[in-house]
């Protein structure tokens, strides 16, 4: 599990007290169902994901991107447990969702990469470094009780 310096810290929290959970949330899920459309599977229960325009305005994608966001930014609030955090979320995705957990990490790289787009100049490879070990060890945390 990946451990978080203060620099780590100070860039993560910096970065997502600026993060618009709303728009970033439907971004990631909606771009990871565009581009990896092998993971529409998981909802079948959306409406219509049939174009890549059907996927970024269908409200329960946003609704949904908005949820594992709300997730992400509880993980925030205790960097130094993401295994403990999400522990249930784990056993949820693995018991219940039958989430393979590759998903994750596709997840993680989509929203390291609406982040560049949306923040820019302040996207810095301090702050980008900082997010993909995040990611990885959010990844990591949500495959932890995988059986
Ligand atoms: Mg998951 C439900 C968090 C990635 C598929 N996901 C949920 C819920 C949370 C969550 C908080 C609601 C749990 C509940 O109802 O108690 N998800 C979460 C995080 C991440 C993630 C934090 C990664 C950072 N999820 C993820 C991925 C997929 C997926 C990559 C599939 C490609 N999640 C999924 C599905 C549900 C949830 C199918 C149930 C949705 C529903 O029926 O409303």
């Amino acid at each position: 599990m990946s451990n978080f310096t203060a620099e780590d810290k100070a860039a993560i929290t910096s970065l997502w007290a600026k993060v618009n959970v709303e728009d970033a949330g439907g971004e990631t899920l909606g771009r990871l169902l565009v581009v990896y459309p092998w993971t529409q599977r998981f909802f079948d229960s959306f409406g219509s994901l049939s174009s890549p325009s059907a996927i970024m305005g269908n409200p329960k994608v946003k609704a949904h991107g908005v949820k594992v966001l709300t997730s992400l930014g509880e993980a925030i609030k205790n960097l130094d447990d993401l295994k403990g955090t999400f522990g249930q979320l784990s056993e949820l995705h693995c018991d219940k969702l039958h989430v393979d957990p590759e998903n994750f990490r596709l997840l993680g790289n989509v929203l390291v990469t609406v982040l560049a787009v949306l923040h820019g100049k302040e996207f810095t490879p301090q702050v980008q470094a900082s997010w993909q070990k995040l990611v990885a060890g959010v990844a990591s945390a949500l495959g932890s009780r995988y059986h």
